[in-house]
């Protein structure tokens, strides 16, 4: 097996990069199972490996404190790390009443509701929340969110964090060797600085497009899962010129979640539609009887988007957690019962 050289010639170890998981932790635990982690040893693996969360803990399933406090835990106890998701990022921003966050959003109202019920167990993840990074770039594997946008990368450039910060940032030394990192809007002033002062901007701010995706006018306009008409929809960046818009200068391969896939059927590893794209869902209900209930595939994807909600949100009572395990270049799923049955988008 190629081993993956760090920033100062060391090994970077075996890493399992989990996609959104959006409160479901019976199927982070069966996706976890899945990989090898051992419940009954408090999720060690026996390999030593380790987890990279993609972000997107929180929100519709019913356990999003339980699932921060355990990625939480173990990025404390150096077995794991995570990145920033738009929806940690949107609880966050209301937590801390910036412009334009001061309501709860349709997505995240139940969640913000448990957080007054337990602010006690909900302050400490509030604050694990606030300082994760918006992206880790190793050597032959980079992890964001949503995508790596050329221009917003400009914009926070000024924030790209050195190696030596990394380390601090992850407080582990065989961890602590990334080539870059975006560093949490939160606790950046420029980021700060460049947060959105109005509700509903026309212009996000370089973070949120990082986070989010950015979007490109639609083919036709759309009514999304809201019902509200859009002209403009989030862009399918893996499938567009590279060029015009994304950093694609070496040959690593980019992990990400946010797009409501599905696990690989007919060998695809990122959805043909953007999500709140109207044939998207039709996409996700003709493909999603014909995915296994757990597998794993090898791929030479250069992109790879793990979150496998597009199978959650058209499934009857099934959530589903992807994985893409490093150096073995595999995406794995695995599946349990959902734990709502009414799902928002
Ligand atoms: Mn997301």
């Amino acid at each position: 097996m190629m081993k993956t050289r760090t920033a100062d010639g060391g090994v970077l170890p075996s890493i399992d990069c989990i996609g959104d998981i959006h409160g479901e932790l019976p199927a982070l635990e069966a996706t976890l199972a899945e990989l090898g982690y051992e419940k009954a040893k408090d999720w060690k693996h026996p390999e030593g490996r380790r987890l990279l969360f993609l972000g997107d803990l929180v929100d519709r399933g019913a356990h999003s404190l339980e699932v921060s406090e355990l990625v939480m835990r173990l990025t404390g106890e150096g077995r794991a790390a995570c990145i920033m998701g738009n929806h940690e990022y949107n609880l966050v921003a209301w937590d801390m009443r910036l412009p334009g966050y001061e309501k709860p959003k349709h997505s995240n109202a139940r969640t913000v509701e448990d957080v007054e019920a337990r602010r006690g167990r909900w302050n400490p993840v509030l604050g694990f929340f606030r300082a994760l990074p918006l992206s880790y770039a190793f050597e032959g594997l980079r992890v964001i969110h949503a995508c790596w946008h050329r221009e917003s990368l400009e914009a926070a450039a000024a924030l790209r964090a050195s190696a030596e910060s990394m380390a601090h940032v992850l407080a582990v030394p065989e961890w602590g060797r990334a080539h870059l990192a975006l560093t949490s809007p939160f606790t950046e002033t420029g980021l700060k600085t460049g947060l959105p002062p109005k509700p509903a901007p026309k212009e996000d701010a370089a973070h949120e497009v990082l986070i989010k995706g950015y979007e490109v006018p639609a083919d036709r306009p759309f009514q999304d899962s809201d019902g509200k008409v859009r002209t403009m929809a989030r862009a399918t960046w893996w499938l567009q010129d590279a060029a015009r818009t994304l950093v694609l200068q070496d040959d690593a391969v980019e992990v990400v979640g946010h797009y409501w896939n599905l696990p690989p059927v007919v060998e695809q590893f990122c959805p043909p539609f953007p999500s709140g794209h109207p044939d998207l869902r039709s996409w996700q209900k003709r493909l999603a009887s014909s995915v296994p209930s757990r597998g794993r595939v090898h791929t030479d994807a250069k992109t790879v988007c793990v979150d496998y909600n597009g199978l959650t949100l058209v499934s009857d009572g099934i959530a589903c957690v992807g994985a893409y395990r490093w150096p073995e270049r595999e995406v794995v799923w695995a599946t349990a019962a959902r734990t709502r049955t009414v799902l928002d988008d």
